[in-house]
């Protein structure tokens, strides 16, 4: 348990560490309960600095001996760590601790899963481990002997030496603490190898429980795509004769990048045409490929503080989504980011918990791998891309490995990198970094003698602890297309640096429409008076797909919103042009899908309150359902064929082209549902070869109430496939009446399969629910009060997920005051729980921001 009176820690206070070290050698002798772990690490004084303090961080460690150059001491414990004195010259520091991972819930550390030991230390989980300077900034040399029964035994870089119950891994790469890593355990490979560039033959593993071998192969042609991607794109190589991924069951997050020993929640590594759905598939292959890409950016160049953290998230996200935009669809990739960009960081942005892409204080570092530093650190970097162009990004992304490959750096420092590439100042772009909060642009526009002027504002709304901000340099592209719909000015970037400008197009024969924010050049809000002729007149002829899309969904936003403030019937012109996007085959089905799919109830309560309303959950999910109903009759004569025409002949393949389709399909059996009973669901259902054509077809059916037969079915097929089953338990929520959903997540609580020490079962249950808008919202308060009643339950095993998961009550002051009674309530209770940690205090506090 954590300390329940946190202290926030500032980015103004960051000093270097006082020490330098040259070498550790760790050795390992496992046991569930008593588990030693022997220290040996070479310091010495660093140059740089002349703080002489030694204080090395360590918590719930039993310290059994300490000594330095050979000398025991009695070092000074307290429950953050030991301080002694130590000589100004080099030393060795030795120690020797007890730890128990086997007790170890909070999976943060060496603890167990499934009997299998493993690791999680970023960001500092080390200091669980044992006695050390747990910072990113310290990076070092590590030598690691594993000593226990188990039949396979990792650590990070290259194997070195092997006994009968013991192996010696050496890591020739200075790192730092959070990427260490350790899995031992009665493991099999699926093993493959890579040769690099430059002729490095390497050898590939991936790791599992015995029984999951037949489930690698996919993740392991994406790590190979990866690999190879990296060189063409980057021009990086990997960089040590072994890469191994382990898939772990109990895992607090998707994956980790520790140095040549990537750990993965085994949700985001296991793959099976049986078990998993395109979506995940695609999360599976940009999962690898994000925690590849971290071995350049995160390992070799890492951070110097854990302010820095979207250095290295944000850049990585960046490149795995290049990555997924080459291997799948480009367009389709922008605006399956832009959604998720919508839906979790500008939430982020505009409520309790909105912070900088760098924060510059935190009570506790976990609570900030945040949809802000990742999702919106990305869109930095693809801003800059836009700004310097590509060329000089490239440049810079070489001179960023030359000039600090082995160091750990700062935003300053990656940003003067392309100051001095490309000659730019970018102190104002900076401001994307320091200042949080999502800018709005206003537009205008107006039209005379053949010139055409944007009249465009920016302004970012105050957020927590900023109230004013100045303007930022903002790359807007746009284009224009005539009345006629052909493009006249093609897409050019305007840059836009003041709070208000002007900007002209001259010599047009006509006043042309404007698409503006072409492929969202920038993660704002746009804001301009349109009407739904122009819409439709921009997802018809728009030649830019993101803009195309976009206008459809703000049909569809537009639509949603009148309808639930109204009761409003559907306008027949967002229904024919839907009917007009279904019907166009020089549409790839995956826009087709995303083009028609309206926006979710969580978009929609955002734009209710955003223009002034109060969002009340159950008319938009009423609306939502009405809007679903007209869809189905409006485009009754259409569904049967082209759901037939989606159909995918031949075996199972997760491909672009494939998954498209399905997911075309899976949207027209959604309102087909809706007219026959649930018959082509239910024949779809049993002819299902694959998990998406399951998974869809018995979805199809719970959301009409209509899949009883069909649910238990899918529980009893699949009882024994873990992974399979946090499905059936999400689905179990999600698709419950809203008045259900509370008691219908706790009733899975007393399943058998139901385990609240196993985050992915706990998220599939809960986080079902909390994404259940209109039950998680319901008027009762039960949503929030179930809850708060499982978080408080889950915080004394788990602090890191269950801070997480508090997340879901961060739109609470959006709703009602009734509703904001009963969220409060619940969030009162969760943080007058007896010993709450650090990371749900931090959280809740924020979000109730008394
Ligand atoms: N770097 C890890 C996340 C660590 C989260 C620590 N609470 C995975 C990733 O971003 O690749
Ligand atoms: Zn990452």
């Amino acid at each position: 348990m954590k300390d329940a009176s946190p202290q926030p820690v500032y980015l103004s206070d960051y000093t270097p560490f006082g020490y330098l070290i040259d070498a550790v050698h760790l050795t390992f002798r496992l046991d569930p309960h008593k588990t030693r772990v022997i220290s040996h690490i070479r310091f010495r004084p660093n140059p740089d600095s002349t703080d002489r303090r030694f204080f090395l961080h360590g918590e719930q460690l039993t310290l059994i001996t300490a000594s330095i150059d050979g000398q025991a001491i009695t070092p000074e414990v307290t429950p953050q760590g030991l301080t002694c004195p130590v000589p100004d010259a080099p030393f060795i520091f030795e120690a020797e601790v007890e730890i128990a991972p086997a007790a170890n819930t909070a999976l943060e550390g060496l603890y167990q899963s499934g009997g299998m030991y493993c690791t999680q230390c970023e960001a500092e989980g080390f200091r669980k481990i044992t006695y050390y300077p747990d910072r990113p900034d310290v990076m070092a040399v590590f030598t690691v002997r594993i000593e226990g029964a188990e039949t396979v035994k990792l650590s990070n870089g290259n194997p070195t030496a092997q006994g009968e119950d013991w192996d010696e891994w050496h890591d020739p790469w200075p790192k730092p603490a959070y990427l260490f890593a350790l899995v031992a355990g009665d493991l099999v490979a699926h093993a493959d190898q890579f040769t690099t560039a430059s002729g490095r033959d390497v050898t590939l593993n991936i790791w599992v429980r015995p029984g999951d071998e037949g489930k690698c192969a996919f993740g392991m042609d994406a790590l190979k795509r990866a690999m190879l991607w990296d060189e063409q794109v980057y021009g990086l190589e990997y960089d040590l004769d072994i890469f191994n991924i382990v898939a772990v069951d109990d895992f607090n997050m998707g994956a980790m990048e520790n140095k040549g020993l990537n750990i993965f929640n085994s949700s985001c590594v296991l793959a099976s045409p049986d078990t998993s759905t395109d979506a995940n598939y695609e999360r599976i292959e940009a999962i690898i490929a994000h925690e590849y890409f971290h071995n350049w950016t995160g390992n070799r160049v890492t951070c110097r503080d854990w302010f820095q953290l979207c250095l290295k998230e944000g850049l990585t996200v960046y490149r795995d989504s290049q990555f997924t935009s080459d291997m799948r669809s480009a367009p389709v990739k922008r605006i399956a980011d832009v959604i998720a960009l919508r839906a979790r960081q500008f939430r982020e942005d505009n409520g309790p918990l909105a912070h900088p892409v760098r924060p510059s204080s935190f009570v506790e570092i976990n609570n900030f791998y945040t949809a802000t530093v990742y999702e919106k650190g990305a869109e930095l970097v693809g801003m800059l891309k836009t700004l310097v162009g590509d060329a000089a990004y490239a440049d810079a992304l070489k001179a960023y490995f030359a000039r600090h490959d082995g160091q750990a750096v700062t935003i300053e420092d990656w940003l003067k990198v392309f100051e001095d590439v490309t000659g730019r100042d970018l102190t104002q772009f900076k401001r994307w970094y320091t200042d949080a909060g999502t800018p709005r642009l206003t537009v205008t526009d107006s039209w005379q003698d053949g010139t055409y002027t944007l009249h465009i504002q920016q302004h970012t709304p105050a957020t927590p602890g900023q109230p004013d901000k100045d303007a930022r340099v903002i790359p807007i592209a746009v284009g224009l297309l005539n009345p006629n719909g052909n493009e006249v000015v093609p897409t050019t970037i305007l840059e836009m640096t003041e709070v208000s400008q002007n900007f002209r197009f001259k010599n047009l024969s006509a006043k042309p429409v404007p698409s503006i924010l072409r492929g969202f050049s920038a993660p704002v809000i746009l804001e301009r008076a349109s009407d739904n002729a122009e819409r439709a007149f921009l997802l018809a002829h728009d030649t830019d797909p993101f803009n195309k899309w976009e206008s459809g969904r703000a049909l569809g936003r537009e639509t949603l919103m009148q309808m639930t403030l109204s009761g409003s019937a559907v306008d027949p012109a967002y229904l024919d042009a839907l009917r007009a996007v279904l019907r166009d085959d020089s549409l790839d089905p995956a826009f087709r899908a995303l083009a028609v799919r309206p926006p979710s109830q969580d978009d929609i309560a955002q734009s209710l309150h955003d223009a002034g309303h109060t969002p009340d959950p159950q008319a938009i999910y009423m609306a939502t359902d009405r809007l679903g109903q007209a869809m189905a009759q409006h485009l009754a004569d259409l569904l049967p064929e082209l759901y037939a025409a989606m159909t995918v002949p031949g075996p199972y393949s997760p491909d672009a082209a494939a998954a498209g389709k399905r997911d075309l399909q899976a949207l027209l059996l959604s309102l087909l549902t809706r007219l026959d009973g649930g018959s082509t669901a239910r024949a779809q259902y049993a002819a299902a070869d694959n998990m998406s054509q399951q998974l869809t077809a018995l979805s199809c059916l719970m959301a009409r109430q209509l899949g009883e037969a069909e649910h238990q079915a899918f529980h009893d097929q699949w009882r024994r496939d873990r992974l399979v089953m946090d499905k059936w338990f999400a689905l179990s929520v999600s698709h419950a009446r809203p008045e259900d959903a509370a008691s219908r997540a706790v009733a899975l609580t007393a399943h058998p399969d139901f385990n609240i020490r196993n985050p992915n079962r706990f998220r599939a249950t809960f986080g079902a629910l909390a994404g259940h808008a209109a039950g998680f919202h319901h008027a009762t308060g039960k949503g929030y009060a179930t809850l708060a009643d499982w978080l408080i339950r889950l915080d004394p095993l788990n602090p890191q997920t269950t801070a997480r998961m508090c997340a879901a009550f961060e739109t609470w002051k959006r709703y009602d005051s009734a509703r904001q009674r009963h969220a409060r309530a619940a969030l009162e209770r969760i943080l007058a729980a007896p010993h709450l940690s650090r990371d749900t205090t931090e959280m809740v506090s924020l979000i109730l921001g008394d």
